[in-house]
Order: structure tokens, then C-alpha cells, then sequence
């Protein structure tokens, strides 16, 4: 049986009611196990000193390090990243000529700039963390070329409406805060637009349903930033980041509301290393924004400046980009009239709950003999998301085009991180805390 999706009589359905609020939700159900739960050998040593790294580089850039600090066995483990250390051919006559890539990505939009995501079964494979040679990538332009002088000489400006504006590199970020590592997946709007292509074409390129991607960030709580600058009441409302990216009608940025993102429990962080290592250029190298549960579109990358405003981001791609316009708008209308995008409500800011399914792959070829009673049973295997910190409650799959439903296992490996105590020079310290309901990494007295 050659399964096709798009033409195909399975549905998956998953409902996300009211539940806990957890800023990562990539579940998947099964029976599933992560290749990651096996014991694996010594960890490298740890490449930390002091506060973070130093050299403070990625591994594509410094290539001995390959692994971040090793996690305790009960969590989901860190997994190998394997970012080669030669330029992929596709990128010797790019701007992107000095980043070093995984050539296995799958790339939708040509060469450069660089879009690019897992083949879906070896992002499934790879567990519920992602590695970074795995992990989709969304460029609008070329990646800021940062070494190691520009990295360390790093300044982020936070101004506007505060009572105390501060220019800030990353080190004094990370003496000035509590650092703090989460889990959080990141997905970018357009994950699985190719199958809304087929059925009606839009105006952004073909995601496949690998657009998805999970690992451990590690920095500091905007809110805390945001508490260290005071922001003045009553006239500041949003918060405005914009990146280093020279794109031709401007950098990129974005914004979001204060009381958002002064708001601790959305866990909103500025983060400079990704599962217990520096950000490799394509993910922000030297910082970044996350946003846990919004869209990957609202999680700035090679963060240069905050601004706190009166009013949104006015950044061209926060307009025009990241919207999602009423069913009628067809594309040449939307190109031509450009009050659509200039429309608040048509932002996307949380994501929306969505499912998959890796297992049967696309066009897979199942060989089902029925030559004993057990044989003749075929495992359906898939993720689900949930956006805004809402939990996906189930998953049902139909073989009858929605006539009748099968309820799937669903495994939630985020919830390992609220079970366990953890300390850790890199990650800080993590603890149970039954109120925020994710891993909770301090900063550890060193
Ligand atoms: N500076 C900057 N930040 C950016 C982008 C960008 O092009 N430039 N792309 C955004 C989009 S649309 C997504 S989905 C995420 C992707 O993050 P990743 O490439 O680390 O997966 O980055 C966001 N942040
Ligand atoms: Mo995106």
C-alpha cells in the first residue's frame, strides 16, 4: 500500500482544550521511543568556564565541540550534533559562502537565502530534541557573517520608553540575570504549506511538515530585561526587536505586547546557546529571541535592539509577512492592496494546534502479510504542537476519510523536564516548580 497524503483516506484530528500552561508542546503519539533514551557514552568535557563559553562559537565555527553538557538520564537527551565542517557546494557562491551547513536539508527556496528542513523521517528519528544539523531554518537574507571578535564586541541597545536605557554585550547579560534553559519547539507559520498549495495556492513557498523543530534554549528572561529597565507606565505598550540581517526594505524585526512579554510565565527568553551549545550562525549566532507557543517568525534572530514604544513594530516584514488574510483575499489582490497586511487582527501570533503524521512516510510502501494473528497491525506514528502554552488532550486518527476515529497514545516527553531536579554549570539549575510547569535552569554560584 503506497500511502499518499494529500489524496489519502487517513485524517488526524487533535483537539487542545484549556489545559496547563507549558510553553513547549510537541508531543508525539505512538508507542514511541527516542533513539535518545539509550545510555550513552561519557559526555565530552564540558565547555564551560565561568558563565558560558569561551571560545564563545558554535560548533560549525570551532569544530571540536559537538555536544552540549550531558542532561540526567531521566531527561530526553541532548543529541549529537553532527554540522559538518566543509561549506556545502550549494553554498560557495552565496553570501552564505562561510556557513557550514548540513547538505542532507532539504532546501525550498533554491539556493539563497537559505529555507530549509529535515526529511521528516529523520527529524522524527532524531526524538523529541532536535539537533541543530536537523533543525528547519527561516532566512529571509543572508546570515550576518559574526566571528569571534564581532561576537564578543556583541552590543544589544535597549531604549525608548524605559527610565534606564543600556547598551548590554552578551556576557553582561548573562552576570546580570539568572540564566535559564527551556525546552520549546519552534515552528515556522508556514509548516505544511505545501499541501494548502496543492489545494489552493498561496503566497508563501512549500514547508513540508518538517517546519518543526525542538531543543533547549539557554539565556536570560526578557521579562527580567525588561524589569532592569523599567518601562514607563502608562505610555510604553510593545516591545520592538529587530535583527542584524540587511534585507532590502530594512532589517527584520517584530514586536509584542509589554504585558506579554514582561510577562515571566510565557517564558519569553534571550537566549545565546541551543541544546547546551553556542547558536550556530543560521539560528542567530551570537543571540536571539524566543518566544515559546508563537509562531518562529516572532523569535528574532541575531538580535541587535529592543525598543520600548508606543505603538508596534513598523519593520516591513512584521507587516508583511506572518499574516494570515481572510479565505477571499486571493493572491493577486493581496499583492496589490496593501491594507490587508496593515490589519491588526490578521497577525498570527500563537500557533494553532496542528499534527502529523512521519510514520507511514509520504509515498511509503507498506508490505502488510497476514501470516499470523499478530502480523497484519501497522503502527501509526505522528507529532502534535499546541500554541499559547495549551496542551494537545488527544489525537484521533480516522482510516475512513472521518467516519470513524481511533484514539492514539500520546507520549509528552516536555513533561519529563518538570520532574527533575537538575544543576549544571552551563544550564544553571533546574527545579520543580508546579507553578510555571517547565524546566526552571538558574543560574548556579560558581
Ligand atoms: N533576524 C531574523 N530573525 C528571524 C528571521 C529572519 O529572517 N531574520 N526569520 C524568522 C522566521 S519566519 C522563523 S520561522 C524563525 C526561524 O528560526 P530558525 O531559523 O532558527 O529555525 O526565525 C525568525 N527570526
Ligand atoms: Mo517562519
Amino acid at each position: 500500500m503506497a500511502i499518499e497524503y494529500l489524496d489519502s483516506p487517513i485524517s488526524v484530528l487533535s483537539l487542545v482544550t484549556e489545559g496547563l500552561y507549558s510553553p513547549y508542546e510537541t508531543s508525539l503519539f505512538t508507542p514511541f521511543t527516542s533513539p535518545n533514551d539509550s545510555p550513552k557514552s561519557e559526555p565530552s568535557t564540558p565547555v564551560s568556564e565561568g558563565l558560558f563559553f569561551y571560545p564563545f562559537l558554535p560548533a560549525s565555527l570551532d569544530v571540536p565541540t559537538r555536544n552540549g553538557p550531558r542532561l540526567p538520564k531521566a531527561l530526553p537527551q541532548l543529541p549529537d550534533n553532527a554540522t559538518p565542517v566543509e561549506v556545502a557546494k550549494a553554498d560557495r557562491e552565496t553570501p552564505d559562502n562561510w556557513v557550514k551547513r548540513n547538505p542532507d536539508l532539504i532546501r525550498l527556496t533554491g539556493k539563497h537565502p537559505f529555507n530549509c528542513e529535515a526529511k521528516l523521517s529523520s527529524l522524527f528519528e532524531a526524538g523529541f530534541l532536535t539537533p541543530a544539523h536537523l533543525h528547519y531554518v527561516r532566512n529571509h537574507g543572508a546570515v550576518p557573517h559574526v566571528n569571534e571578535d564581532i561576537a564578543r564586541e556583541w552590543t544589544m541597545r535597549i531604549h525608548g520608553l524605559v527610565q534606564r536605557e543600556v547598551t548590554l554585550t552578551v556576557q553582561q547579560l548573562s552576570q546580570l540575570f539568572p540564566i535559564v534553559t527551556l525546552p520549546v519547539t519552534f515552528v515556522c507559520a508556514g509548516n505544511r504549506r505545501k499541501e494548502q498549495n496543492v489545494v489552493r495556492k498561496t503566497l508563501g513557498f512549500s514547508w513540508g511538515a518538517a517546519g518543526v523543530s525542538t531543543a533547549l534554549w539557554t539565556g536570560v528572561y526578557l521579562a527580567d530585561v525588561l524589569e532592569y529597565v523599567r518601562p514607563k507606565r502608562g505610555q510604553a505598550k510593545h516591545v520592538i526587536f529587530e535583527g542584524a540581517d540587511s534585507l532590502p526594505n530594512g532589517p527584520y524585526g517584530t514586536s509584542q505586547r509589554l504585558s506579554w512579554a514582561a510577562n515571566k510565565e510565557r517564558g519569553m527568553l534571550i537566549a545565546w546557546a541551543m541544546n547546551g551549545l553556542p547558536l550556530e550562525p543560521d539560528h542567530g549566532f551570537p543571540v536571539r529571541l524566543v518566544v515559546p507557543g508563537q509562531i518562529g517568525g516572532r523569535s528574532v534572530k541575531w538580535l541587535k535592539r529592543i525598543e520600548i514604544s508606543d505603538r508596534e513594530s513598523q519593520h516591513h516584514l512584521h507587516f508583511w509577512d506572518n499574516k494570515l488574510l481572510p479565505t477571499q483575499v486571493m493572491p493577486d489582490q493581496a499583492r496589490s492592496e496593501k491594507h490587508w497586511w496593515y490589519d491588526p487582527r490578521y497577525i498570527i501570533t500563537e500557533l494553532n494546534v496542528n499534527s502529523a503524521i512521519a510514520k507511514p512516510d509520504h509515498r511509503e510502501t507498506l508490505i502488510i502479510s497476514k501470516r499470523s494473528e499478530s502480523d497484519g497491525f501497522y503502527t501509526i506514528r505522528g507529532y502534535a504542537y499546541g500554541g499559547g502554552g495549551r496542551r494537545v488532550t488527544r489525537v484521533e486518527v480516522s482510516l475512513d476519510e472521518g467516519v470513524t476515529w481511533n484514539l492514539a497514545t500520546i507520549e509528552y516527553p516536555e513533561d519529563r523536564f518538570r520532574e527533575i531536579c537538575h544543576m549544571d554549570p552551563v544550564y544553571g539549575i533546574s527545579r520543580l516548580d508546579a507553578k510555571r510547569h517547565f524546566i526552571l535552569l538558574v543560574l548556579l554560584e560558581l
